[in-house]
């Protein structure tokens, strides 16, 4: 075995796993520490995604409620021809947060001659199960994989730069929602600014509505979305040291008009103390921790965001109930 540096020396790629792993627990441990300690106790809402997190999202997608997923499914369904001829033949799909890339399949299997797919997600295992699946349907397309947080540098960097083709970044699934108005601008200017012009986007938001539906949206009556934002408090207790008692804190969704978002929290049902990694963080009755906002736009509004972030907004697609749109805009 060839000798190894110094682990002070060493930079990340070098590092062994429990080192990496190490690392992120840190980063984590960090966070919540930070989060708990605000006066409105707040989690990173990234934290909800490991792998217990992520599939009940998966089984929250399947829920009568839950509308978006099989809303934007099918606006993609519906409209997958016109999608095709917005972006045009040999183009480049970037997919940042890609995941399984089940949606970005049937429009890669709908586009003259694709000239490359990218997909960039932080767990390689989902990604590469789904570029051997994509290869089997789709021999001829050449897929690069880049495993990484795609708001950061280094995840772009590592894919090749194919600047010769039109390239279009695909946004599906609302994600955006999951940014602040403020965040969400920086991240599509991001985008914008690693384009070139009349590059485009396709993009998934869910819309405005009735707040009747959307509290029911994050408020199942399988309980499933209480499941996985509990999910969050296991998560801390197994990987941090922590002694949440789970019955002791109770789901909560609801829809903040002006804000135009659903927010979720986890509220304590009792004072109570809780320890994680040592630390003490006290809990009036009724106080909530904040564990993550879905933003819901205006179709016009959200037009407006494109218009400021660098983008021309060309065509939208809807569902007949307008509860969810699917837009489509390029670089100025
Ligand atoms: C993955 C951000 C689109 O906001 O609807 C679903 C996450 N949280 N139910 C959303 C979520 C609770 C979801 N996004």
């Amino acid at each position: 075995m060839a000798a190894q540096p110094p682990a002070d020396k060493r930079d990340e790629s070098d590092r062994g796993e429990s080192d990496r792993n190490e690392g992120c627990r840190r980063g984590f441990l960090e966070d919540v520490i930070r989060g708990l300690s605000e006066l409105q106790k707040t989690l990173p809402c990234k934290y909800l995604y490991d792998e217990a997190g992520s599939e009940l999202f998966e089984q929250i997608c399947k829920l009568e409620d839950y509308y978006l997923t099989r809303t934007e499914a099918q606006i993609f369904s519906d409209h997958l021809a016109e999608m095709a001829q917005a972006i045009g033949p040999d183009a480049v799909i970037i997919e940042p947060g890609a995941g399984n890339c089940a949606k970005a399949e049937p429009l890669l299997a709908s586009l003259e001659r694709p000239a490359a797919y990218l997909p960039m997600d932080i767990s390689p295992e989902i990604l590469l199960a789904a570029r051997r699946r994509i290869h089997t349907h789709l021999p001829n397309l050449d897929i690069h994989a880049g495993v990484g947080d795609f708001t950061e540098d280094e995840t772009w960097a590592a894919q090749p730069p194919m600047e010769a083709r039109r390239r279009v970044i695909f946004f599906p699934g609302s994600t955006i929602g999951n940014f602040d108005p403020d965040q969400a601008r920086g991240l599509l200017r991001a985008f914008a600014s690693r384009l070139n012009k009349g590059d485009g986007m396709l993009i998934g938001t869910d819309l405005d509505k009735d707040p009747v539906i959307l509290e029911r949206a994050y408020n199942d009556s399988e309980q499933v979305t209480a499941r996985f934002n509990k999910n969050l408090l296991t998560r801390i207790n197994n990987e941090l040291g922590a002694d949440f008692d789970l019955s002791r804190f109770a789901h909560r969704s609801f829809y903040h008009p002006l804000r135009c978002r659903v927010e979720m929290h986890l509220v304590s049902l009792t004072r109570q103390s809780v320890s994680v990694a040592g630390r003490a963080f006290a809990f009036l009755e009724g106080e909530t921790i904040h564990t993550e906002n879905s933003h819901k736009y205006s179709l016009a509004g959200f037009r407006d965001t494109l218009r400021s972030t660098g983008f021309v907004p060309i065509r939208h697609w809807s569902d007949s109930s307008s509860h969810y749109a699917i837009h489509f805009a390029e670089v100025h």
